[in-house]
């Protein structure tokens, strides 16, 4: 158990809930060891649909890595090491994660915190949220894949941009770039549009979601093929296809069952 991060069962859906409003939102160690331990829950919760990944309070998503304990007398560069890594295999399982996944960005969404949000499939955010990779003022990089995932999503000048100047973008900015999809005037807002989206996709076919995930992420990093032709095959073989064709047909609502 770790107080400073939360998962919250919902109704077909999961969030996951970094609550350390005191401090941001930061992400140390515990929080990210603990982050990997709550997806194997979510993982294992065979009624889980979808996941949101949000922060507590109305300041911060994230704030980033946690800047006290990298600053810390006894801190090594073994510990940022380990921390590095932790880091990357996490948020490597974020991006392929089964179920698909939300960032509710309610605030600061700085360095780690951003790099966490872009492995997110969509991202929404609060007008207050605040976007940055500031690790240039810091001395360092986004090395938990930031300067990969970043100019994947706004492109490479606008990313170079914001990773050598540590340039930080409002919520209208980002809604530009594509960073992210959707913005709520106020945190409450975000919430219940959070909710809203959780829920809807909790109600399709997950075959249908995890193939088109899948081959979405396959897409960036590979020329096409006929991987997602196999994929639209394989949901042929499921009863929630036959359920969704047979439901258009006769004008009525599906019911999907995971089948
Ligand atoms: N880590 C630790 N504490 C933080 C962090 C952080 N990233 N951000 C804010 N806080 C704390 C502050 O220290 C402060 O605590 P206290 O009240 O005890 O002094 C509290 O949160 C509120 O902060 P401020 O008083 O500064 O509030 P402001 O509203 O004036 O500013 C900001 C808020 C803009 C968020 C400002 O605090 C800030 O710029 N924070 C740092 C953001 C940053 O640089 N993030 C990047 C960190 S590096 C990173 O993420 C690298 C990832 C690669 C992995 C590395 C692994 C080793």
């Amino acid at each position: 158990m770790n107080s400073d991060i939360t998962l919250i069962e919902h109704e077909g859906w999961a969030e996951i809930r970094i609550t350390r409003a005191k401090q941001y939102n930061a992400l140390n160690t515990s929080v990210v060891e603990e982050l990997d331990r709550l997806l194997d829950r979510v993982e294992e919760n065979p009624a889980m649909r979808a996941l949101v990944i949000t922060g507590d309070g109305e300041k911060a998503f994230i704030s980033g890595a946690d800047i006290g304990q990298m600053g810390s007398e006894n801190y090594t560069p073994s510990d940022a090491h380990y921390l590095i890594t932790c880091g990357y295999k996490v948020f490597n399982r974020i991006e392929s994660f089964r179920l698909p996944t939300i960032a509710a960005v309610n605030g600061y969404c700085l360095g780690g915190g951003l790099e966490l949000a872009l492995c997110c499939d969509i991202r929404i955010a609060s007008k207050n949220a605040r976007f940055a990779l500031p690790e240039i003022n810091l001395g360092i990089i986004p090395g938990w894949g930031g300067t990969i995932r970043l100019p994947r999503v706004i492109g490479e000048g606008r990313a170079k941009h914001m990773i050598f100047t540590a340039l930080r973008i409002d919520a209208d900015r980002a809604l530009e770039y594509g960073l992210v999809t959707e913005v709520f005037e106020s945190v409450e807002a975000l919430r219940e549009g959070t909710t809203a989206l959780a829920e809807q996709l909790a109600g399709f076919a997950p075959t249908s979601l995890q193939m088109d995930k899948k081959m979405i992420n396959r897409s960036l990093v590979i020329h096409n093929d006929l991987m997602d032709s196999h994929a639209l095959a394989y949901c042929f073989t499921t009863e929630d296809s036959r359920e969704g064709i047979a439901a258009f047909l006769e004008k009525r609502t599906p019911s999907f069952k995971g089948r």
